[in-house]
C-alpha cells in the first residue's frame, strides 16, 4: 500500500506526477498547511521537518522528493530509470542540478511573487529575484542545450530527471521568470503539460 502525502506544492507535484507515469496505484493525502496539518505528531514520524512530500509505503515512511521519485521508479523495475549505473549516474546528476541550480532559483521566484506577493500580499525582495535571475542566466542556456539536442533532459525517454525538474518550470509560468530566448525550454514544458499523467497529478491538487 502507497500513500502520498502533500500540499500544492512543486514538491509534491514531482513525486505524484511520477507515481502517475509509472501507473503506480496509490492514496493521496492532502495536509492542509493552514490547519497545521503538517506540524502534527503523525505528520512528523512521517518527515522529521513536518514537511510535504512524504510517502508511506507497506507501513514504512520516506521523504525527500527527488529520493521519493527515485524510489518509486527503483519499485516499478527501474521505469523511468536505469538499471544501468552510468545511465542512471547521468540522471542523478541531472536531478542533482535541477534542483540544487536551477531549480533552486526558480522557486526564488516563485516564493517571492506568488507566495509572498500572491499570497501574503507582501513585497518581493527584488535583491532576491535579481540573485536569481543572475544564476538562471548562466544555468539555463545548459538546459537549453540539453533540450535542444534531446527530446527529454536525458536523451529520448522521459525519466525522473523530468519529472523532478518539470514541476519547477511549471510553477514558475505564472512568475516574471523569462523563457522567451530559450524555445527548446518552452517546447519541452508545452510537452510534459500535455502529459495524461501530469494532468492527473494537478487534478489531485487543490490549487
Ligand atoms: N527538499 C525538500 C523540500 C521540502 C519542502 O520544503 N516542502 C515545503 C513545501 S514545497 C514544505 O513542506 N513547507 C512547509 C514548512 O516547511 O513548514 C523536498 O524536495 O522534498
Amino acid at each position: 500500500m502507497l500513500k502520498i502525502y502533500g500540499a500544492s506544492t512543486f514538491n509534491a507535484t514531482k513525486v505524484l506526477f511520477t507515481a502517475e507515469e509509472l501507473g503506480l496505484s496509490f492514496d493521496y493525502i492532502h495536509l492542509d498547511f493552514a490547519a497545521g496539518d503538517h506540524k502534527s505528531a503523525e505528520h512528523l514520524a512521517r518527515h522529521p521537518l513536518g514537511k510535504v512530500p512524504a510517502i508511506e509505503h507497506d507501513g514504512r515512511y520516506l521523504f525527500e522528493s527527488a529520493s521519493l521519485c527515485r524510489y518509486l521508479a527503483n519499485i516499478s523495475s527501474k521505469k523511468l530509470y536505469s538499471a544501468d549505473p552510468y545511465e542512471a549516474a547521468q540522471i542523478d546528476q541531472m536531478i542533482d542540478l535541477t534542483c540544487h541550480h536551477a531549480g533552486r532559483w526558480l522557486a526564488v521566484y516563485f516564493y517571492q511573487e506568488v507566495v509572498m506577493m500572491k499570497y501574503y500580499k507582501k513585497e518581493a525582495d527584488e535583491k532576491a529575484i535579481a540573485e536569481a535571475k543572475g544564476f538562471l542566466d548562466q544555468q539555463l542556456p545548459f538546459l537549453e542545450k540539453t533540450l535542444a539536442a534531446n527530446e527529454y533532459l536525458c536523451g529520448k525517454q522521459l525519466t525522473i530527471a523530468d519529472t523532478v525538474a518539470f514541476p519547477y518550470f511549471q510553477a514558475c509560468q505564472s512568475t516574471s521568470v523569462a523563457l522567451d530566448s530559450y524555445p527548446a525550454i518552452q517546447s519541452w514544458i508545452a510537452k510534459l503539460s500535455q502529459r495524461p499523467s501530469f494532468k492527473k497529478a494537478l487534478a489531485l491538487m487543490p490549487q
